[in-house]
């Protein structure tokens, strides 16, 4: 019986409490990506600071931030809680180390929100300008995507043109951004089980519009305004699902305007840059201008060839690279961390950024090699590059501007014969399997109910049940090393894996999104599913299906909040039944914070490798790993050893499983309904 086959890994400590987590700062080579490795060789050699050395300059980091007992919310402060007991256990307001934590985390959610829905927000106006005739270059690349999400936001679909039909879709998006009433987002909604509606209307935190969530986390987070840690967290969870609607917005818009992804194969990591070709690094997150460049690229390679180069390579870093290898097969260069790292190749003309996780420090790095560094958003510059400021209306203009000035680029980088150092390490990869790719899959098998064949080898026990890879890179852990360990254990273990983000750039990099990872890591039971898989698809895959199924950049974690809404449904239960757990085995950013919230919101537990800044406050911590699951049906895991983070997940996946199994079974035997109080 798997609810007590180790009760050590069921308690909400991590192995290993802070004051232990020792980390050698002297070794800056903290990865286990062999391009990485060789790069870090060379740029220590060449004294070239990255992102590697700043960490280690940074060493020890403070211990009241790191435990999210700090305060700067007014310039009374700041405050740091100093102990448990006298004036010092508080800020100068009086606020205690849980109003503060909590405060802390709720702000990191509201910034996730943001940086996500402003996102989709950016696509939404593409949207309307284009069904308004204003943005020429854009056009509708999927139309029965478009007539899907209408139809699922309640729209009437019939005698309206696509063009009347995206015009409509953009309005209702807009409205999602700043409804007065409260009747809860509708691209939410729209997605949600009947079920989770209910709860979230229940505990009050169904999101209002996504602008208003936000700035009522600000408000309530003012000097002197909100003090109850709970009242604050569900204000902080409120916000999570405005961010929950922001990222189904931008997947649904982008599939509208982009086309929705299918199978595609490419290749990952440094290797992918050529160094007889222009080099183009696609940066950032938003595909309205990458795409616009992909697309222009194709038309502008002779251009490239009158100029000595072999052709045009375009290559992608975050989550702008996943958007385009995502649609188009555009290899991946790297992900965030070693960002710093590619452009040291000096093989790179010119690395375009847009929004999010582009690193200041870039800029230095280019310097060092005549690399052109190139802003496009207006809210996005940074010192010492250039801006081609991007306009909807003028996007291609835009977009041969930039190629035009790689080519040139590439003449100086030829001329002066400067030597390159791009170290030979790539892999083969296959990605493109959003929702509908998936269940396209699946339909080779079930075409009357798709989602049946995954709902079934979970209860079948053929797998163990579906993990989703999350987040970013961050230097608290080994660059890298925690994603491909826990991969290759849930692997062993059977564990189906969809993912997103930075984390699918390391199992893309690592060798771990292909066929041959299946036959060296998965376990009997997943190999056979991935093989039943392909088998019924055969014919219409490019490929043999990967180990790790990459579902796209970190706002396509819709599309998993999709995947687990659909076997909730399947299975008659709520989301918290279902066999999924989730893990960003080196979260960083706000907006992982604000992922991180509504999946476990969703009902669905989480893993987080890098601590996130909560041990502050043991009432804080409770809630978000121990409260939470009795309220929403997930919590947080919040452990540093990746080896112990997989036992964790494994054996959470495996409780729902088996609690699944048997209720299934009891329903069956006696022909009574499914219980739906486990
Ligand atoms: Ni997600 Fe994608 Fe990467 Fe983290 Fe940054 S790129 S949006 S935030 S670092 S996974
Ligand atoms: Fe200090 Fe309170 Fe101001 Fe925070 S809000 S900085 S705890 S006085």
């Amino acid at each position: 019986m798997p609810r007590f086959s180790d009760t050590s890994l069921q308690n909400s400590k991590p192995s290993v409490d802070r004051k232990n987590r020792k980390k050698n700062v002297k070794d800056i080579k903290r990865t286990n990506d062999p391009a990485a490795l060789e790069m870090l060789d060379y740029t220590i050699e060449n004294n070239i600071i990255t992102a590697f050395d700043r960490w280690s300059a940074q060493q020890p980091q403070c211990a009241f931030g790191y435990q999210g007992i700090c305060c700067r919310i007014c310039f009374a402060g700041p405050c740091r809680i100093k102990g448990l007991e006298g004036p010092g256990s508080m800020g100068i307001c009086g606020a205690k180390d849980y109003t503060i934590v909590a405060r802390n985390a709720i702000r990191m959610m509201a910034g996730g929100a943001s940086a996500h829905s402003d996102h989709g927000r950016e696509l939404v106006e593409v949207l309307y300008h284009m069904s308004e005739g204003k943005a020429p270059d854009y056009e509708i690349r999927d139309a029965d995507k478009l007539k899907c999400v209408a139809k699922k936001i309640g729209l009437e679909i019939e005698g309206k043109t696509d063009i009347e039909l995206a015009k409509e879709v953009a309005l209702a998006a807009f409205e999602d951004y700043g409804r007065h009433t409260s009747e809860g987002t509708t691209f939410l909604k729209a997605n949600l089980c009947e079920k989770r509606i209910k709860k979230y209307e229940e505990t009050d935190t169904m999101p209002r519009a996504i602008d208003r969530e936000v700035v009522e986390v600000m408000h309530r987070t003012h000097v002197g305004v909100d003090a109850d840690p709970v009242n604050l967290i569900f204000g902080g969870v409120k916000c999570s699902l405005a961010d929950l609607t922001g990222e189904q917005i931008s997947t649904d818009i982008s599939d509208i305007l982009f086309g929705t992804p299918k199978p595609v194969m490419s290749e990952a990591n440094l290797g992918v840059i050529e160094p007889d070709k222009v080099n183009i690094i696609l940066h950032g997150h938003n595909p309205v201008l990458s795409q616009m460049v992909v697309d222009t690229a194709r038309e502008l390679e002779d251009e490239a060839k009158a100029a000595g180069a072999a052709g045009i390579q375009l290559s992608g870093i975050c989550c702008t690279g996943n958007e385009v290898l995502m649609r188009n097969g555009v290899p991946i260069a790297t992900s965030y961390m070693a960002q710093e790292l590619a452009i040291a190749t000096g093989a790179v003309d010119v690395c375009v950024v847009d929004v999010q996780c582009i690193m200041p420090g870039l800029r230095n790095v280019c310097e060092c090699f005549n690399t052109k560094l190139v802003t496009t958003m207006a809210i996005s510059k940074i010192p010492g590059s250039y801006h081609f400021s991007f306009e909807d209306a003028k996007a291609k203009q835009s977009a041969e501007g930039i190629i035009r000035l790689a080519i040139e680029t590439f003449k100086q980088r030829k001329e002066s014969g400067r030597p390159v150092q791009v170290p030979q390490f790539k892999n083969k990869l296959m990605a493109g399997f959003s929702f509908e790719a998936l269940l396209d899959l699946f339909a080779a098998i079930n075409p009357d109910n798709p989602i049946k064949v995954l709902t079934d080898a979970i209860i079948d026990g053929e797998i163990t049940g579906v993990c989703a890879l999350a987040g970013c890179n961050n230097l608290e852990a080994v660059y890298e090393k925690s994603h491909t360990d826990i991969i290759k254990e849930l692997a062993k273990n059977d564990v189906f894996m969809v993912g997103t983000g930075c984390v699918m750039q390391a199992a893309a990099k690592q060798g771990l999104m292909n066929y041959e990872a299946v036959e060296e890591y998965a376990g009997p039971g997943l190999k056979k599913f991935i093989d039943r898989l392909y088998e019924a698809n055969k014919d219409k895959l490019p490929d043999k299906l990967p180990l790790t199924f990459h579902m796209g950049s970190c706002v396509d974690n819709s599309r998993i909040f999709n995947l687990w809404t659909a076997m909730a449904n399947e299975y008659g239960v709520d989301v918290p039944k279902v066999p999924f757990v989730a893990t960003a085995p080196e979260g960083m950013s706000e907006k992982a914070v604000a992922i991180g919230t509504w999946v476990i919101a969703s009902g669905i537990p989480c893993h987080v490798g890098a601590m996130p800044p909560l041990e502050g406050s043991n009432l804080v911590w409770s809630v978000v790993t121990c409260i939470a699951h009795d309220v929403f049906g997930g919590n947080f895991i919040l452990e540093t050893d990746p080896q112990v983070a997989a036992q964790k997940l494994i054996e959470a996946v495996k409780y729902r499983a088996w609690k699944l199994k048997i209720h299934m079974k009891t329903a069956e035997e006696y022909g009574t309904d499914l219980c739906q109080a486990f």
